[in-house]
């Protein structure tokens, strides 16, 4: 008889981002005409830069003829990607071998399934709030309890709050895997060196391994912060990366992104190379490489040419945090993040429930976001904008909120 995964049953909720999408439907449904301003996905909007597209065609051209089509490739990526990748490490002082590197088609996946290497006992940490894929996957993996009151058993929660500037210590308990998202989602918070050095320490002395996702890596503008974990020393040993095309490059949709697994990581019984040589038997198992065309952008996007127009397209929503921000401040909001990442973090007004206040937006100003509850317990009391957007539409929604929210 076959029964299912019965851990899915443990998910305390429906996945956040489509459910704020059936909410949103329901709202026009019930107004038709209405117009509604998402900023509640972040979800690129602005269109993919010459360089990429140069290289997306000559992706496509190669496959139009017998003398330079290609099939399957390597399960790891294309050699050329690989070494450009690692090579945008040694920019920043980091040593990563092309053999490291691990190109995917998303930091989500990737986030997802990196757990499935580790032991089925590990015990998880996470910041709390955090993108929901971290707890999700470790949920339907079997290695929490059930949930109960918006927390699972077994799972290690690092508060995220006003308190710590929205970045935790280290857990003072034993913890295998942690999971760190700097800039984070959904706060905007970014750690700095001496705080990232805390769980590099913390993960070396107790053969802990880091999960490390950099996903808007690229929006840190302050040069004293890191953009990569490897900027700190001893991190090879214990720091697994995950990072993207997606919202560097524009790739939501096209579909890109790496895993740098360094040959030194070490763990409870694995010695060095044992970790790497586990993902990469983990995705030829279970994975058949990211399009050939789409790498062929990747490596366009990782150009000089590629990497200055990239530059731009984050100046452009990094511009739209500052409406966001500077609209909300302009209300008497509480606002946190939104200056070296794209998500604006907000405190709910008079202490509203995180969906209390979705419906409120929504209602009163046609305005949808995400509730901070969606990404953990602390994150009741929050609410998160997106700065992915046309600028018109961003404008729009701010105005909407300064003139037609009421407080
Ligand atoms: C909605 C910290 C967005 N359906 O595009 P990927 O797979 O390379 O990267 C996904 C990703 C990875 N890591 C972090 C992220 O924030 C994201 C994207 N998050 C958001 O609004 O929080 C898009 C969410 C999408 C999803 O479920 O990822």
């Amino acid at each position: 008889m076959a029964r299912v995964n019965a851990n899915y049953d443990k998910l305390a909720a429906g996945y956040l981002f489509p459910e704020i999408a059936r909410r949103t439907k329901a709202f026009i449904e019930a107004n038709p005409g209405a117009t509604v301003m998402r900023l509640g996905i972040g979800n690129t909007t602005e269109a993919l830069t010459p360089a990429i597209l140069d290289g997306l065609r000559q992706g496509v051209e190669k496959l139009a003829d017998n003398s330079t089509y290609t099939g399957y490739g390597d399960e790891q990526g294309d050699s050329r990607l690989r070494q450009a990748i690692a090579g945008s490490y040694a920019e920043r002082g980091a040593q990563i071998e092309a053999g490291e590197v691990f190109v995917s088609d998303g930091a989500k996946p990737d986030a997802a399934n990196i757990q499935s290497i580790f032991s089925q006992d590990a015990v998880i940490a996470v910041q709390d709030p955090a993108y929901p894929v971290y707890v999700d996957s470790n949920v339907i993996a079997g290695r929490t309890g059930e949930s109960r009151d918006g927390t699972y058993e077994g799972l290690v929660y690092m508060r995220c709050d006003e308190s710590n500037g929205f970045f935790p210590h280290p857990p003072e308990q034993k913890a295998d895997l942690i999971y760190l998202c700097s800039p984070n989602n959904p706060t905007g918070a970014v750690a700095s060196k001496e705080q990232l050095k805390e769980f590099v320490d913390y993960a070396r002395k107790n053969k802990a391994v880091i999960i490390f996702d950099a996903a808007y890596a690229e929006y840190i503008s302050d040069k004293s912060l890191p953009r990569t974990i490897y900027e700190i020393e001893g991190a090879k040993e214990c720091a697994i990366e995950i990072n993207s095309f997606s919202k560097t490059a524009g790739f939501t949709g096209v579909r890109l992104g790496w895993t740098i697994v360094p040959k030194a990581l070490l763990a409870e019984g694995a010695e060095a190379g044992k970790i790497n040589s586990l993902w990469n038997r983990r995705q030829c198992t279970m994975f058949n490489g990211a399009s050939n065309v789409v790498q062929e952008g990747g490596l366009a996007a990782l150009s000089q040419k590629g990497r200055t127009e990239s530059a731009r397209l984050i100046e452009y929503y990094m511009g739209n945090a500052r409406v966001i921000v500077d609209g909300l401040k302009s209300k008497g909001l509480t606002v946190y993040g939104g200056v070296n990442a794209p998500y604006v973090w907000l405190k709910t007004p008079n202490g509203m429930k995180s969906w209390d206040f979705f419906d409120k937006l929504l209602n009163e100003c046609r305005v949808v976001g995400t509730p901070g509850s969606g990404f953990g317990p602390a994150g009741e009391g929050f609410f998160r904008l997106s700065a992915f957007g046309h600028r018109e539409n961003i404008d729009k929604a701010v105005e909407s909120i300064k003139v037609n929210l009421v407080l």
